[in-house]
């Protein structure tokens, strides 16, 4: 057909690089951190506004938006063979406490602005393309990763665990989606689960997170497989008291034993003897947290995932004894151990990945294949849909921080890619 060759060259690909700046800036302001910082938690009020803000670029995009139960938002560019299921793109806008402005919001600004770019080369759509906004990607508030694409995903585990989860405050998840405009109730979470083919498949843009790309001067990313992340939360009791008067002999000191499970998280990694086996201890809370108080009890979260499932699985297991252990040495209870989720890696399509090569290739820009080593919203789209992800260089791979950045130039190139991709994908 007169589409089967649409190509974009370097020129004809028309990114408006001084929208997409302004773009990340005016994302970047609906934080609960001072900048360059960005804080925004899953159904905050900052979180709504920054809502509303992608709603109004899809519509000026001229797509169809609508959001599911929880939130996730689709804005649709109907294809001419719109009953055909769809090529989607997308990722999330929420942002951990005081971290960067380009994870995540690089993957929803840069495939509306990639919707732009092909509504600018006059291409028509076979197939028909939809940007999917996550309703978050980090575990921040209710300590679960990617809720949106994991339910998306058909995930029964997680519907279950959102009917009790509470955040910080104890405010459950179904007050919080209600406060932030979405009045949902238990039996709702289901309805957004999608079939298997819902989607011909599906395309992330994101920042690697990682040195290599800067390091190498290559441009684009082609990530083949995403590791597998896990995460554990655990709680240890002791008697606490004073801490003059409690002699050490007498002590069963919760604080200790987390700290001692922090090393012990260190030393079952490096004990895997492979560099892709990572482990985490993120957040340790003692209470009552005076300093003339034996903490009485100790919550730690630990993060631990690699590319390799068994591997992975074998340091949680080392963890878990390696808790129970230490608690019966220093006399504390071990009170909670509970694996919050241990997920399966993810592997890209290879047709999918061919396509972006092709893509780079037509627009002159080198590409690497890669690992992610970062999960992200396409870890659950890829069970449910064929999956992609192109990732671009960052500064010094710093991210999870305010250093991070990513120069316009570099999002720019990987726009183009997604644009031509999303292009070919929806003419398959
Ligand atoms: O932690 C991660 O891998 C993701 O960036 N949330
Ligand atoms: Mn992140
Ligand atoms: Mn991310
Ligand atoms: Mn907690």
């Amino acid at each position: 057909s007169l589409h089967s060759h649409f190509t974009l060259s370097p020129s004809t690909a028309s990114v408006d690089i001084e929208g997409l700046r302004r773009q990340i800036e005016e994302l970047a302001s609906f934080s609960d951190a001072p900048g360059p910082a960005v804080t925004r938690v899953l159904y905050s009020d900052k979180d709504v506004l920054a809502r509303r803000y992608i709603k109004s670029l899809m519509v000026q995009a001229g797509l169809l938006v609508r959001e599911d139960a929880i939130g996730n938002i689709y804005g649709r560019w109907d294809g001419s063979e719109a009953d055909l299921p769809p090529v989607a793109s997308g990722s999330h806008i929420d942002a951990i406490p005081y971290s960067g402005k380009y994870d995540g919001v690089i993957g929803v600004l840069g495939a509306i602005e990639a919707i732009n770019v092909l509504k600018r080369s006059g291409f028509q759509p076979k197939r028909s393309l939809e940007v999917i906004m996550f309703t978050s990607e980090e575990p921040t508030r209710f300590g679960i990763s990617c809720i949106g694409s994991r339910l998306l995903a058909g995930s029964e585990e997680l519907a279950d665990a959102l009917k009790q989860v509470v955040d910080g405050q104890n405010i459950s998840f179904f007050e919080a989606a209600r406060s932030a405009g979405y009045p949902i109730h238990q039996e709702d979470l289901s309805s957004v689960f999608l079939k298997k083919e819902s989607y011909h498949s599906f395309v992330e843009l994101h920042i690697e997170q990682g040195p290599i790309l800067e390091e190498e001067g290559i441009p684009i990313g082609i990530v083949t497989a995403i590791a597998a992340p896990a995460s554990i939360s655990v709680d240890f009791e002791g008697n606490g008291g004073h801490a003059g008067a409690v002699l050490m002999p007498a002590r069963n000191d919760a604080g200790l034993a987390a700290a001692e499970l922090a090393l012990a998280v260190e030393k079952h990694v490096l004990e895997s003897g492979c560099i892709d086996t990572v482990g985490t201890v993120g957040v340790i809370e003692l209470h009552p947290g005076a300093i003339n108080s034996i903490p009485s009890k100790a919550h730690i979260e630990i993060d631990t995932r690699d590319i390799d499932e068994q591997r992975r699985n074998a340091v949680i297991n080392k963890i878990r004894l390696s808790a129970i252990r230490i608690a019966e040495n220093r006399g504390v209870t071990l009170s909670k151990f509970k694996i919050v989720n241990q997920d399966p890696p993810a592997l890209s399509s290879s047709s999918i990945t061919a396509t972006m090569q092709d893509a780079a290739r037509q627009l002159n820009l080198h590409s690497k294949p890669m690992i992610s080593r970062a999960y992200h919203d396409s870890l659950f789209m890829a069970r449910i849909s064929p999956m992609g992800m192109i990732f671009i260089p960052c500064y010094k791979g710093y991210s999870h921080k305010p250093e991070e950045f990513a120069s316009v130039e570099e999002i720019t190139n990987g726009v183009k890619v997604l644009a031509l991709t999303l292009a070919k994908l929806s003419l398959e």
